[in-house]
């Protein structure tokens, strides 16, 4: 299956970096300019996608194998890829994804240590080749990220994890943002939040300029 991923934009970063705070003002600067765009997430975007988010998130008293997590989140993705994404981008909509491929990169990847020739065959197999456009990568210090969720309830079963995680998740997205640094853009989430967004129209602009009309 080929499709044509310009259209398809997502949102990365660690445990409170503002990804959901900022999710809408994306979806709304692109609907500004007359693009139509359907907004998603992952693990998750349709209701058999949801069913297996509820299953990978929740905290539970077995131990999850890395290898059942990994073929979990890509379950999830190939339900979300064949039935949501694909079918909206065919149709020459917008697609904005909370969370996507990087996010298995930077969180299975990084954080739980599995093996990149895994994980890359099993993109292959799901995505088969396919990347987003362009992705925005919220980025900020772990400690900073912990405090802005802190006054939640209940941790699920990654928000439970320790700051070492979230380092090696950290390292691992920017890691690849230095790789692919056309397609991931950084975005510092540190300043409040209407500089942070006013750096996010930026490269929203910048994106739609590289596009043809
Ligand atoms: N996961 C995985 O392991 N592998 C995969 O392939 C995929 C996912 C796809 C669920 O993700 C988990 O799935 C995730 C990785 C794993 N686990 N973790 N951690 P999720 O996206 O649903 O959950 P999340 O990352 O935990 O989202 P989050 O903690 O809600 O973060 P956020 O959406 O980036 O933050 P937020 O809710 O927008 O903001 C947090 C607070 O900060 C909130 O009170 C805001 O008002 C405040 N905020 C936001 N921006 C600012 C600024 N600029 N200044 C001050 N305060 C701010």
């Amino acid at each position: 299956m080929s499709v044509n991923t310009g259209r398809l934009i997502t949102l990365e970063g660690g445990e409170g970096v503002g990804k959901s705070t900022n999710l809408a003002f994306v979806a709304d600067w692109l609907r500004g300019t007359g693009r139509p765009v359907v907004v998603t997430r992952e693990p998750g975007g349709t209701p058999l996608a949801e069913e297996l988010r509820s299953l990978l998130l929740a905290p539970r008293d077995e131990p999850v194998a890395p290898m059942t997590e990994l073929l979990g989140f890509f379950a999830a993705r190939a339900q979300h890829w064949a039935q949501c994404i694909v079918p909206t981008l065919e149709r020459g909509d917008w697609v904005l994804c909370d969370r996507f491929i990087d996010a298995t990169w930077a969180y299975q990847g990084g954080g739980r240590g599995r093996p990149a020739e895994v994980i890359a065959s099993l993109e292959q197999l799901v995505l088969q080749g396919a990347r987003p456009g362009l992705t925005l990568l919220l980025d900020l210090p772990v400690e900073q990220g912990a405090a802005r969720v802190a006054a939640r309830g209940a941790a699920d079963r990654f928000e439970a994890e320790q700051s070492a995680f979230f380092e090696r998740v950290r390292s691992s997205y920017l890691a690849r943002a230095a790789a692919e640094p056309a397609r991931i853009r950084v975005i510092d989430a540190a300043p409040a939040l209407p500089q942070v967004q006013q750096a996010l129209a930026a490269e929203l602009a910048a994106y739609c300029r590289t596009l043809p009309a």
